[in-house]
């Protein structure tokens, strides 16, 4: 695990997005969240071209950092590094974190998917900045999940990697987000939970994270 970048803080729940399940932008989702109080959103689209997710990602980006609110992109390290200034989070399958650390530089903030015990033990020891550990519960967000792993899942990685920054994903809701928490994640990161919610997403968002005084 890297040093943790001295300027990035894991929120206690870590917003991402989905044009889909949202109907919205990604610029238009990172407003609403910034209106939540969010400080790190995470850009995720898996149907979006590379044009289209650059072009998009450029537009909340610039909403972002008038909010003063950290981009991570999802998967496409090359669309981050050609929008700058942004950090990233893989998956099992994507480019592995140490040649994605040496293109986007010690600045970077590098997060890491994982859907075991023992990818989370290896993860723990990369060039990462956050290990993230999936799904807690079903979810019908991601596209073929791996099997859950429940609250005991969380649990055991937080034992087996220290005080290593530890993201929980996957069926989180305002209903079992402090159970996660107190299950070990620093934080949890949710897509339909807050987007698929009744009521306004930055209201969802302010509450839940008013839940977790830092
Ligand atoms: N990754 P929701 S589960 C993007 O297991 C993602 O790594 C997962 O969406 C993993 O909050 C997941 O709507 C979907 O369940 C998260």
């Amino acid at each position: 695990m890297s040093k943790t970048r001295s300027s990035f803080r894991l929120p206690p729940v870590y917003p991402i997005t989905d044009t889909r399940i949202s109907g919205l932008s990604h610029a238009e989702q990172v407003a609403l969240f910034a209106d939540g109080g969010a400080t790190v959103v995470q850009l995720r689209d898996k149907h979006a071209s590379g044009s289209q997710f650059y072009g998009q990602a450029k537009a909340a980006l610039a909403v972002a950092a008038d909010r003063g609110v950290r981009i991570v992109i999802n998967d496409r390290v090359d669309v981050a590094l050609a929008l700058g200034g942004v950090d990233v989070h893989l998956g099992q399958n994507d480019l592995p974190p140490e040649a994605a650390r040496r293109l986007l530089g010690d600045d970077a903030v590098i997060g890491f998917s994982t859907h075991n015990l023992n990818q989370a033990i290896e993860a723990a020891t990369w060039p990462i900045d956050y290990v993230a550990i999936g799904p807690v519960f079903p979810t019908s967000t991601k596209e073929n999940p791996d099997p859950v792993v429940g609250l005991e899942g969380v649990r055991l990685v937080r034992a087996a990697t220290g005080a290593s920054p530890l993201v929980a994903i996957g069926g989180i809701t305002a209903a079992n987000a402090e159970k996660v928490i107190h299950a070990g994640a620093d934080s949890v990161a949710m897509i339909s939970g807050l987007l698929t919610v009744p009521g306004d997403i930055s209201s969802n968002l302010r509450n839940l994270l008013a839940s977790f005084p830092t």
